[in-house]
């Protein structure tokens, strides 16, 4: 039987893992934190994603997965590790550097690396590589390595690490050739092969386009309210022609993957990325426009109450991390408001999470932040009864504004100016 060891077990390592698990490799899951693993070991991944825990469960009855703390000898290695960004939009590779590291005494002639986690350009070849040939072996001929992007969307990971196609740079093409032996266990996707800093370079391509894109949608919605017109139906309109595909706008980029991986090109090219520095900053300046918007609707009522609506960085799913309401909350907080929020999903948070009566209870605006479906289905008459002012403020075009007016409530929509 193939033997892999997976390092690091989050939203890419444990699918990973398990999917390994469940497609004839004995898979070693290793992963620092001892309470993930020792969770996981009882079955409980630390992690929500739908359809994750039965896949989990499969992995661990099976016998082929096996959470640990410490890596081991295996055919196959792979990295997926956080690349976050410092406080001063730095890549931060100590994870991916420990990792490398932690590999080097259990590589034995033959094995193969693949490294998943989002890099700037050139990590295979001038971290990875030379922290791998502390083992002593010939990197590239006795040691494979390749760089192989995961590309899945939280929400949906577990199909699209089946179906997506996946790009597969090696740093030499029989390296390329043994990583594409392994993918092509589970994948169901096309798989293209190429070199370690063209995959790097694809991955960031791929994230960088859509915060571009999300922000030239932010930047419409803020001309369209000057204008007093609607930026959710310009948009709609504009992506009629068979050439324009805009994004949508909101509250702002979440995540821990868009809001942080254009940065990797910043840092690396700081006079060249300039539409990737500025869309940087106009997705990140939204929760704030958020703020002003808020403020100066409910200037007149003392006291204010805000009750926000979702914590998570979009709908469906439980994830916090660089959430823009995070930053709202915020600055709601600095300048005075009272602030309550609610989130079906999340349940550890920032501030403390409530129910959603209580969170509406004597609220004087609702702010609507993430498109979870159960906000589609809220009551506004119950909404009503429970209020102290009918105003909402829907940052993501959700809410059925006429069924809204009808029980009492003012509607504010990011992106559509009042003055039509
Ligand atoms: N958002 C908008 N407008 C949009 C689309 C998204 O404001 O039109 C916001 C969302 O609300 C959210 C943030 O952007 O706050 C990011 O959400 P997302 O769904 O665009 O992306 P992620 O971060 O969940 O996952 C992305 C995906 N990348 C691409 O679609 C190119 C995923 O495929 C990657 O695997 C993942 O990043 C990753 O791990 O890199």
């Amino acid at each position: 039987m193939n033997t892999a060891c997976v390092v690091g077990l989050g939203y890419i390592g444990l699918p990973t893992a398990s999917i390994l698990a469940t497609h004839g490799f004995r898979v070693i899951g290793y992963d620092v934190n001892s309470n993930i693993v020792s969770r996981l070991r009882e079955g409980h991944p630390h992690i929500k994603e739908p359809g994750l825990t039965s896949l989990v469960e499969e992995a661990l009855t099976s016998g082929n997965l096996i959470p640990s703390t410490r890596p081991e000898e295996a055919a196959v290695f792979v990295i997926a590790v956080p690349t976050p960004v410092t406080s001063d939009k730095k890549v931060d590779l100590s994870h991916v550097i420990s990792a490398a590291e932690s590999l080097v005494p259990v590589l034995r002639r033959g094995c193969l690396v693949l490294l998943e986690s989002t890099c700037p350009p050139g990590t295979t070849r001038d971290v990875l590589v030379p922290i791998l040939a502390r083992s002593g072996l010939d990197i590239g001929t006795e040691v494979r390595v390749a760089y192989c992007p995961e590309r899945v969307l939280p929400g949906r990971i577990i199909q699209e690490v089946e179906e997506n196609d996946r790009v597969i740079g090696g740093i030499n093409g029989e390296s390329a050739e043994a990583a594409r032996q392994v993918y092509v266990t589970f994948v169901k996707g096309a798989l293209h092969l190429t070199d370690a800093t063209t995959a790097e370079m694809v991955k960031l391509t791929e994230n960088t386009f859509r915060d571009v894109n999300i922000a030239l949608a932010n930047e419409l919605g803020m001309m369209c309210e000057q204008l007093g017109i609607n930026v959710w139906d310009v948009i709609s309109k504009a992506n009629l022609h068979p050439r324009v595909t805009v994004h949508q706008p909101g509250p702002g980029v979440g995540g821990h993957c868009i809001p942080v991986d254009p940065w990797f090109l910043v840092d690396r090219f700081p006079d060249i990325a300039q539409v990737i520095r500025t869309s940087r900053m106009v997705n990140d300046d939204q929760p704030h426009r958020v703020f002003q918007c808020v403020s100066e609707w409910i200037q007149d009522i003392a006291d204010p109450k805000i009750a926000i609506l979702g914590v998570s960085y979009k709908g469906n799913v439980d994830d916090a991390r660089e959430s823009p309401s995070r930053k709202l909350i915020l600055l709601l907080e600095q300048h005075g408001f009272r602030v309550t929020a609610h989130d079906p999903l999340v349940e550890n948070f920032v501030v403390e999470l409530v129910d959603m009566d209580t969170a509406l209870s004597q609220a004087d605006c609702l702010v609507i932040m993430t498109d979870h479906d159960q906000y589609r289905h809220l009551d506004p008459s119950h909404a009503a009864n429970l209020v102290r002012h009918r105003n909402v403020l829907d940052t993501r075009n959700m809410l059925d504004e006429a069924l809204w007016n009808k029980a009492g409530f003012r509607v504010k929509l990011k992106g559509r100016g009042d003055r039509t």
